[in-house]
């Protein structure tokens, strides 16, 4: 088929096999949390961890206490929505006005991804400026959409949701005590989290070669969690040359990456990989990611412990909520200009 809508082709430079994968290419980490279990172990544990947020700034943890059943309700579950037809789906549809919901448009870099996704957030209601306009003060109230068939798709959605988040504020924890700080060091930013939980539905593609599930991107988030089916297709720029790695679904695992946010209060210690989303033309895939986000107020920028003289901040602050709605303008439609990046908010040296 010949007919791919150009506004799904990538630049040649970012296509599928514009940079080369090495044949035996080094592992991202694998990290079994049931070590926390034996005391003697949780530190190896903790360095682990902070090693791959600096090295790779993405990992997958086993053993992380997401039950596999409620994973394996919500796969179940919203399949059978995505099956249904396109105007049962544009019924819980995204607007521009309220970002949750169904949606078969979104752009990365003012390209059309190769994906249907329904974005949940985890706080319903959930507070979020209501303009991009730095001036204004003024919120919105966002409640989530929800279908009405399955039935279940609410309940099994949530229940994946709380374990999810309970998981992110462990690893939270954990990042934290890798960077030496108090455990409980970022808790206070996420009294009104903004996090959010997406299904993505990749259909088979005709042309893998033009087309990507989701170009290449940072997540705009703190960390990300997500459950990848087994169909794989998930690839990674390494730090330190931007070669791309495949993230190989492993069965149960939870694939851990490092946001925005993450990378600006570790002024870059920690490192917030770009990723992409390779398709294919035979075989679907599902995956599922957990986006943990600060509240709407808090000021994003390097934390005051990680500084110093020889190491001052390398980022202005930013207020986070404008940052994600002037993030979320472009995916609702193609914009002429490229949208806001964390580099924008660099210190120019
Ligand atoms: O589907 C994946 O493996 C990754 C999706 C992703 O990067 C995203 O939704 O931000
Ligand atoms: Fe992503």
């Amino acid at each position: 088929m010949e007919d791919l809508d150009p506004t799904y082709i990538q630049a040649p430079e970012h296509r599928s096999y514009s940079n080369s994968i090495p044949n035996q290419p080094e592992e991202i980490p694998v990290i079994d949390l049931s070590r926390l279990n034996d005391p003697e172990d949780i530190q190896n544990v903790i360095s682990e961890i902070g090693d791959a947020c600096e090295t790779w700034g993405f990992f997958q943890v086993i053993n992380h206490g997401v039950p596999c059943d409620a994973r394996k309700r919500v796969e179940e579950t919203v399949k059978i929505f995505f099956d249904l037809p396109l105007e049962e789906k544009i019924k819980v549809k995204r607007d521009d006005v309220n970002p949750t919901g169904y949606h078969d448009g979104e752009h990365t870099k003012n390209v059309r991804d190769w994906k249907e996704v329904f974005d949940i957030y985890f706080k319903d209601p959930m507070v979020m400026p209501s303009s991009t306009d730095p001036e204004d003060q003024g919120l919105r109230v966002v409640y989530n959409k929800w279908p009405q068939f399955p039935s279940d798709f609410r309940e099994a959605c949530q229940e994946y949701a709380g374990h999810a988040e309970k998981l992110a504020f462990r690893l939270l924890e954990l990042i934290s005590l890798s960077l030496s700080l108090p455990k409980e060091r970022f808790h206070g930013y996420f009294k009104e989290q903004m996090s959010f939980f997406r299904i993505n539905r990749y259909p088979p593609c005709p042309r893998p070669d033009l087309a990507l599930g989701v170009g290449h991107h940072k997540d705009a988030d703190v960390i990300s969690l997500l459950a990848q089916d087994e169909v794989g297709g998930l690839q990674i720029s390494r730090r330190s040359d931007g070669v791309w790695f495949p993230i190989k679904p492993v069965p149960n695992a939870l694939v851990i990456n490092i946001g925005n946010c993450m990378e600006v209060w570790t002024n870059d210690k920690y490192w917030s990989a770009e990723h992409r989303v390779v398709v294919n033309s035979t075989r679907e895939r599902y995956s599922i990611p957990f986006f943990l986000l600060p509240s709407h107020d808090v000021e994003v920028k390097p934390l005051e412990e990680l500084v110093s003289p020889e190491n001052p901040p390398r980022y202005i602050g930013y207020k986070y909520g404008k940052f994600y709605v002037n993030r979320n303008r472009s995916d609702f439609k193609k914009l002429e200009i490229q949208n806001i990046q964390i580099d924008d908010f660099k210190v120019v040296t």
